[in-house]
């Protein structure tokens, strides 16, 4: 019987030096397996006598299920101990405050465009929108715009398939406005556009907003008063004032370059250019089936890139489109 004990003594020996399950594995064939310890002692008992055979096979098994006991214990410990391993590696502090979506902000050159879409509405304008690759009828055509002009060229203007053109101005939208509306008209025409132009002051893509006010016995002095009110709203001061200077369009006859300066504050005193305006030119009522003779209106365009510059002292226009965080979020 101590042959058996020191047995147990040396299997639990074996199971504890083992220190991963495929040892663990190893260690119980060399007891239990068919080369195994206990597995000799069974083969030895062929030689014993029916009555020694039953009180030795009796001791065996006592053996055997106490080498059971242990490999089984020592499964379950290795077991919890890589369980406990793995659970410590891979926990999680609750407590920790969640990673949170960063919120957006609207562009600057957006956020002008929505306050231009704003001041308008409350003084009656509708807000038009249309495509961006337009006809050349809607682009050139219908705003009187000559076959031969230079703002025809491919130097100035991007083509597209099909004899279509990105926009160069937002008036093609107002064109179909015209088309689709009667007089009265008032309406403003805010977004993108295109021209083959990319230096250090130009960017092939900028902004516009046009505006137009067809009706019967619309004159200068109605654009005037429109066009002051709504540089006062938007830069939130009275302390301004406009000239006209005379200049030429396609579109408008009269036509006329509008400059305003700041009376007070930083930029006091100097004359900055702002917009083209004019009386709309006969021919493009006609061109969208408005007679001339009974309706007269103004337009004009703003560069609003330039209004966002002057409004929040921005002194590059290439941040506009440079997408820097640094630069957007002071306006998110
Ligand atoms: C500029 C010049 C201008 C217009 C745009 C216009 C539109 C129609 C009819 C007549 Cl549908 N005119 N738009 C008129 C004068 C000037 O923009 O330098 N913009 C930045």
């Amino acid at each position: 019987m101590s042959d058996l004990n020191a047995l147990i003594e040396e299997a639990r020996l074996a199971f504890e030096q083992a220190t991963d399950p495929a040892a663990v594995e190893n260690a119980k064939a060399r007891f239990m397996g068919k080369t195994g310890v206990i597995t000799a002692l069974m083969k030895e008992m062929s030689s014993l006598s029916p009555e020694q055979k039953r009180s030795r096979g009796a001791e065996i098994n006592v053996v055997k299920q106490a080498i059971e006991a242990l490999l089984n214990e020592r499964r379950q410990a290795l077991a919890d101990a890589a369980l406990n391993a793995q659970l410590a590696a891979e926990s999680i502090d609750i407590t920790l405050a969640g990673r949170r979506r960063g919120s957006g902000g609207v562009h600057p050159a957006m956020k002008t465009l929505e306050r231009i879409e704003q001041i308008f509405s409350t003084i009656g304008f509708d807000v038009a929108d249309g495509p961006e690759i337009e006809t050349d009828f809607h682009n050139f055509t219908a705003l009187n715009t000559p076959d031969n002009h230079p703002a025809r060229s491919m130097h100035d203007t991007f083509y597209v398939e099909g004899g279509h053109l990105l926009r160069t101005h937002t008036s093609p939208m107002q064109v179909r406005y015209m088309q689709t509306h009667q007089p009265p008209i008032k309406v403003i025409a805010p977004g993108r556009v295109y021209r083959v132009d990319s230096d250090a002051t130009h960017s092939p893509m900028f902004h516009q907003v046009e505006g137009l006010w067809v009706a019967q016995d619309v004159s200068f002095a109605d654009l005037k008063a429109v066009f002051m009110d709504f540089l006062q709203k938007f830069f939130e001061t009275t302390e301004l004032t406009i000239r006209f200077r005379p200049s030429f369009f396609p579109f408008t006859e009269p036509s006329a370059e509008i400059d305003m300066a700041f009376t007070s504050g930083p930029n006091k005193g100097k004359w900055l250019e702002i917009a083209g305006s004019g009386q709309v030119h006969p021919n493009v009522l006609r061109s969208v089936g408005i007679d001339p003779e009974q309706y007269t209106g103004f337009a004009f365009g703003v560069g609003p890139d330039r209004l966002t510059m002057l409004r929040y002292g921005i002194n590059d226009l290439r941040l506009f489109y440079e997408n820097d965080l640094r630069f957007l979020k002071q306006f998110a």
